[in-house]
């Protein structure tokens, strides 16, 4: 699952942003996974208030390791599960106690790992920006994803305090923020919706769609050649699968939900007219039907339609586009059945129902499109 870490010193406000803004995003209770730095783990569901009385305090150090707890954030009409963490604080120097030193260790490592790094500051204490601080911007900067939130915004001094943290950081995003009285939390949840949801799910259409783009080129070599197209298959040889798995691999990292769902629906929709027994001792279509039913199973019937209906509109146009050779390959051809003008008609209208269902999908899936097709047509000139 992807992660995003809630990083700073200690007291500036972590725990109480964490537990805050999943009470914004809409949960009563929150189940906190505890990690330790040793790898050991517990699991402890709290209601909301007693988490604030049990997790938030001016001790310090509360919080020795890191309590990740499960977020929907929305994702078009359907919503995404994220980890949201509260890490342990780092202090001036280098901590003395030897659990200290290892859970702020244990940090710096998931700093790389995740998705989203929000490093949180205190904007109203006199020091709101400590070396320290300035140490991990600089080691969380080289990674992207990362957003500075100037906390405690509610309070009077935390004004002038906000002026000296843009002063210090003037190229970084910063989103001032009161995590006691969730203020500026609609920010912080676009930014997590854009690196979640967009950055993620473009990332993950575009990749998947090299993967089918490379697989396809396999398939179609022989045609491709007679017909003079660029075919990544002629070009690579056999070594076009290994690019094929790379490409599907890195679409799974990013968006699992919307590589497979993507992939099976591409698959299903090629194998429909496949009536022949497949090694799986399935024939084509229910074998291309049964792993897009199971990708629907895994990540629900809403992105797996949108999905799939992404893939029709794809294929649509693309028989749109190549009918003349269709037509001299007698390969099949929506244009023959429905017409010029039916094909046009059905495809627009699909298009609208997948912008009502979801708009960003049909984005991130057209930018994909065009590029292929781009890429497809320019170099045949
Ligand atoms: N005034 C004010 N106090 C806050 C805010 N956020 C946190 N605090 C207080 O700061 C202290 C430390 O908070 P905590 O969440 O435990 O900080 P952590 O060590 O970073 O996890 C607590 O007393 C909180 O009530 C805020 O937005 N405004
Ligand atoms: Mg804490």
């Amino acid at each position: 699952m992807q992660q995003c870490l809630v990083i700073g010193r200690t007291n500036v406000g972590k725990t109480a942003f964490v537990l805050n803004f999943a009470e914004y995003l809409g949960l009563s209770r929150v189940e906190i996974t505890f990690n330790y730095p040793d790898g050991f783990a517990t699991k402890q569901t709290f209601r909301l208030e007693h988490a604030r009385q049990e997790l938030i305090g001016q001790g310090q150090h509360k919080t020795r390791c890191l309590q990740a707890l499960e977020l929907n954030v929305p994702a078009g009409k359907t919503k995404k599960t994220i980890l949201l963490t509260d890490s342990s604080g780092f202090s001036e120097g280098i901590p003395t106690d030897k659990s200290v030193r290892r859970a702020v260790a244990q940090t710096l490592l998931e700093i790389k790992q995740a998705a989203l790094v929000l490093h949180m500051l205190d904007a109203s204490g006199p020091g709101a920006v400590g070396e320290v601080d300035r140490q991990i911007a600089n080691y969380a900067d080289t990674r992207g994803g990362y957003v500075i939130l100037a906390n405690k915004m509610d309070l009077p001094q935390a004004r002038e305090g906000l002026e000296r943290i843009r002063g210090q950081f003037p190229k970084q995003l910063i989103l001032p923020i009161s995590a006691l009285y969730k203020r500026g939390f609609k920010e912080v949840k676009a930014i997590v919706a854009i690196v979640f949801n967009h950055l993620l799910g473009a990332g993950s259409a575009f990749s998947v769609g090299w993967a089918i783009r490379l697989m396809d080129d396999a398939l179609d070599q022989d045609v491709d050649l007679i017909w003079g197209k660029p075919n990544w298959s002629i070009r690579l040889g056999p070594g076009v699968t290994a690019y094929a798995l790379f490409a599907f691999a890195i679409a799974l990292v990013l968006d699992p939900a919307t590589g497979l769902c993507l992939l099976t629906s591409a698959y299903a929709i090629g194998m429909l007219s496949e009536t022949r027994v497949l090694p799986t001792k399935l024939p084509g279509y229910i074998e291309g039907t049964a792993l897009w039913l199971a990708a629907a199973w895994r990540f629900g019937l809403p992105k797996a339609w949108v999905a799939l209906g992404i893939m029709i509109a794809a294929q649509l146009i693309d028989d749109l586009l190549d009918r003349a050779q269709d037509q001299w390959l007698k390969s099949p051809n929506w244009t023959t059945k429905l017409g010029f003008v039916g094909t046009v008609l059905v495809c627009l209208a699909l298009l609208a129902v997948l912008y009502s269902l979801d708009a960003w999908m049909l984005a991130y899936a057209i930018i994909s499109f065009v590029y292929f097709q781009l890429q497809e047509r320019v170099s045949k000139q």
